[in-house]
């Protein structure tokens, strides 16, 4: 009995099995104290050798039924936990991310080549009053220049703001020369839209006032940001043109060397030399204010341009719409991943 018992706590599959092995043999009614219960009817001096004997067999059977019962334990709780395991080493599911727009990556660029050659990085109020906007840099209302830049005005005379150039006049009130500022920002401009033209788009906007700052600077300034933008071989032009707060004025591209096609001088923006009376404009306010007068006789340079030319060129971006109409397709072109 003994050995055809332990082969079947041997055999037990499971707990539920070894518990009826158990149940059959050291059970109240099972057959080894089934075989105690006939001890009694035993002579009573083979009673006690034979007692030993189904003691030993009853002792040798828990023995072997704790044991069985440790290993099936164990093995549950083995098959438990390679169950429910988590492969670390799994590649994740990736989360869709948000991602930074074009513009601000090309304004990311443009900032960190100005602050390598120690720039302040600066913005500003997109809600301007006309004598920030125009008349402090040199365009009283009856300039025609005025129309160059169609204006959204607000209700109570304000306006929204046509260029970034209304900071020089803020940053140099609040500030003495000298001065290295760049200033990144929302323009609005009252035009028809088209590829190449919308009606709020971006500009950074450059500005160094010092004693004997010239259009060499300038020029050393605009070749070093195509340095950063396009590399070491990077080309600028400069072609002289008009706006009322510099005098001389100029335009300024760069080569534009496409790595995809073809390759071409990209108008970025208008350049010069701080107008006189720009300067003369800061000192009034400034005195107004309470403030020193401490422009008169400097020297300055002034830039400005619209890093969409340049994300549209960079991206493959072929209408300048697309940045601002959240298109998915478009927006997500330039997503990230967590
Ligand atoms: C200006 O706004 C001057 N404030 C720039 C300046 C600053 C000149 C300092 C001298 C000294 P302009 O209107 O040309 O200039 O605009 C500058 C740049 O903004 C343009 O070269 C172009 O890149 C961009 N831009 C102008 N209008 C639009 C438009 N409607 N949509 C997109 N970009 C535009």
């Amino acid at each position: 009995m003994q050995t055809q018992a332990l082969q079947e706590i041997a055999a037990a599959p499971d707990g539920e099995a070894l518990q009826a092995v158990k149940t059959r043999y050291v059970g109240k009614s099972g057959l080894v104290t089934k075989e105690l219960g006939t001890l009694g009817k035993l002579p009573p001096e083979e009673r006690k050798a034979r007692g030993a004997e189904i003691n030993a067999v009853r002792a040798a059977l828990e023995t072997a039924l704790n044991e069985r019962e440790a290993v099936l334990k164990q093995a549950a709780l083995d098959a438990k936990l390679a169950s429910e395991a988590i492969d670390v080493t799994l590649p994740g599911l990736p989360l869709p991310a948000g991602g930074l727009h074009p513009i601000n990556r090309v304004y990311d660029d443009l900032t960190a080549i100005y602050e390598r050659m120690g720039y302040a990085v600066i913005e500003g109020p997109e809600v301007e009053d006309e004598h920030h906007n125009f008349e402090a840099l040199n365009v009283p209302w009856y300039h025609p220049a005025r129309d160059l830049q169609d204006t959204f005005w607000l209700d109570d005379g304000r306006l929204l703001r046509t260029h970034t150039s209304p900071m020089q006049i803020r940053y140099m009130v609040a500030h003495e020369p000298a001065l290295k500022v760049v200033v990144r920002g929302k323009v609005y401009r009252y035009e028809a839209t088209d590829a190449t033209h919308e009606a709020m788009f971006h500009q950074l906007e450059g500005l160094v006032v010092g004693d004997g700052i010239s259009m060499t600077d300038l020029k050393g300034t605009i070749a070093e940001m195509a340095r950063g933008l396009y590399g070491p071989t990077a080309k600028v032009r400069f072609q002289p043109s008009y706006y009322p707060f510099v005098e001389p004025g100029a335009d300024f591209a760069v080569w534009w060397d496409n790595p995809r096609g073809e390759s071409k001088w990209l108008e970025l923006g208008g350049c010069g030399m701080i107008h006189p009376n720009v300067f003369k404009a800061v000192d009034d306010l400034r005195e107004a204010e309470g403030r020193e007068r401490v422009y008169e006789g400097k020297t300055g340079f002034a830039f400005g341009l619209g890093p969409e030319r340049i994300a549209m060129l960079k991206y493959g971006i072929p209408d300048i719409r697309y940045f601002y109409a959240n298109d998915p397709k478009v927006i997500g072109q330039f997503r990230g991943e967590l």
